[in-house]
């Protein structure tokens, strides 16, 4: 099979030229740096997923909010954002032209309660955009000391937020869902259970960062400013249970739900791993927030696993 034929995949029906996707968090804005729409759209990246985005916009949290050391990140952003009609009313159509001029797929990423989530999905659907991820797993967003409920851990949230934008948009466009790893089993499997009887979802993507871990630096103080220096761990050590969640999800979701693997991808190799536990594409976060778009010698890594596998 030629090496262009292997790379491609099918993500519920829309093809990508092959399965590496920035995961939300590295890409918000048109123009500010390499990992702006502009900077992917030139890039080797099969689609480019802006966000996550909320209906008001978020000032982010204070002070140190991403950390890399050894094998981890940990991150407490706060889903930094402009807001919904910094997006709508003038970027979203910009962004969606140039990345389809750059012949990729625009995916957008949004949080919120259910009406806005259904707004932003509704909205981001007329104007054009591929795929809108629903992120019901941000860890990191903390009102006066306190840290907000997580969705995913909450199947009756998740029920309420997939009826609302099934309400608004039906059940043709391609909702994804992103979710936490649950590692209680009968919890992920409940949440599968709702998932699948959404007509709408046909992705998901597993996994986003694992909420509240905490690292000390040398110093004996939390690398990060948050609330006890809490934040979502990511980067290579948390690729077993990425790994581990794709796997069970692959098994508990019918066929015509693709998965995205997430958690740890930074060669060739990390992708043929989540492709054989199940998933259909992989985003990459922590490889591009610390080498940037140098990070996409991924692609180079992965077709030169492709080619000691035998492709022409
Ligand atoms: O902005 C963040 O702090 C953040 C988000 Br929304 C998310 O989904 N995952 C993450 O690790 N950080």
């Amino acid at each position: 099979m030629k090496i262009e034929d292997a790379l491609k995949v099918n993500l519920a029906g829309l093809e990508l030229e092959h399965p590496i996707i920035n995961a939300a968090g590295t890409c918000k804005y048109l123009t500010d740096d390499e990992l702006s729409v502009k900077g992917l759209a030139k890039s080797s990246i099969a689609a480019i997923m802006v966000g996550s985005i909320t209906f008001t916009g978020c000032e982010g949290n204070p002070g140190e909010v991403y950390r890399s050391t050894g094998n981890l990140s940990i991150n407490s952003r706060g889903l930094l954002n402009p807001g919904w009609y910094y997006y709508y009313l003038k970027n979203l159509p910009l962004m969606i032209r140039l990345t389809h001029e750059s012949h990729k797929l625009f995916f957008l990423s949004v949080v919120g309660h259910p009406d806005e989530c259904a707004r932003m999905t509704g909205g981001a659907f007329e104007l054009g955009v591929d795929l809108v991820e629903l992120n019901l797993s941000c860890p990191n967003v903390w009102r006066n000391g306190h840290q907000e409920k997580i969705p995913c851990y909450y199947p009756e949230l998740v029920a309420e937020i997939l009826d609302a934008v099934t309400q608004e948009v039906g059940e043709d466009p391609i909702i994804a869902v992103k979710l936490s790893p649950l590692f209680d089993s009968v919890l992920l499997a409940t949440v599968a259970g709702v998932i699948k009887t959404h007509k709408a979802v046909k992705v998901v993507t597993a996994i986003n960062s694992i909420p509240n871990g905490l690292i000390y630096g040398e110093d004996g103080k939390p690398l990060l400013s948050s609330p006890k220096g809490l934040g979502g761990l990511a980067g290579p050590s948390i690729k077993p249970i990425g790994l581990g969640q794709v796997a069970q999800l692959r098994e508990l979701l019918p066929k015509r739900i693709s998965i995205i693997g997430v958690g740890g991808i930074e060669k060739g190799r990390d992708i043929l791993d989540y492709q054989r536990a199940g998933a259909d594409a992989v985003q990459v976060g922590t490889l591009l927030f610390n080498k940037g778009l140098s990070g996409l010698r991924l692609l180079d890594d992965l077709i030169a696993e492709w080619y000691k596998r035998g492709a022409e």
